[in-house]
């Protein structure tokens, strides 16, 4: 449910900004023909371009910090899973290769790492991949579901979110997975955590 919520919501609404050159530009969903696919235009609005064009559900950019690619999520190859482009659309190429669900990635501060989450073994888990696509590791292996990976600014922390207490509740790590600490006690559902943007 929570990963359905998580395909609508940032899929459906948040654009990222980045910066390439001189314009920033917006990545946002668009569903002209369904399935969606990432489209780019100038702040201003104008410049709206196509950048996927595969006849699966291609969703969630995400900016690498020095605005030069695009990590997003697409099904073309039959699931969900992470993928990079450069931000002109060329370039396309799959991070992970998993059977299992794979969302929602998260460019590192520093543009050498992307988190995400996936259920590959069984459960959700907060995972890092290089975004070469090596060095995959499990942040989170814990039976409980384990998601929403957000970078501090400085990239020294994840928050995230976990259900390892019975309901969602927000909580941060250090970047390799160490020094867990729960932020919020509540029995509602806690969600959807964010930093501020990095200020250079
Ligand atoms: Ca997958
Ligand atoms: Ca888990
Ligand atoms: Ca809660």
């Amino acid at each position: 449910m929570l990963w359905a919520a998580v395909a609508v919501v940032v899929g459906g609404l948040v654009a990222a900004c980045g910066e390439n050159g001189d314009e920033p530009k917006i990545a946002f969903v668009r569903w002209a023909t369904a399935p969606p696919d990432i489209y780019l235009m100038s702040a201003d609005g104008s410049g709206q371009r196509r950048l996927t064009r595969e006849p699966a559900n291609d969703v969630l950019p995400d900016w690498s910090p020095d605005g030069r690619r695009i990590a997003f999520v697409s099904k073309r190859d039959g699931n969900s899973d992470v993928y990079v482009m450069n931000a002109d659309g060329s370039g396309q190429r799959r991070l992970t290769r998993n059977s299992a669900d794979d969302a929602d990635p998260a460019w590192s501060p520093d543009g050498r790492r992307i988190a995400f989450y996936s259920n590959r073994d069984g459960d959700f888990d907060v995972y890092l991949i290089n975004a070469d696509g090596s060095g995959l590791q499990n942040l989170t292996p814990n039976p409980a579901d384990d998601s929403e990976p957000a970078w501090s600014p400085d990239g020294r922390r994840i928050a995230f979110v976990s259900k390892r207490d019975g309901n969602s509740e927000v909580y941060v790590m250090k970047a390799d997975g160490s020094e867990r600490q729960r932020l919020t006690r509540d029995p509602a559902e806690d969600a959807f955590p964010a930093w501020p943007s990095r200020r250079e």
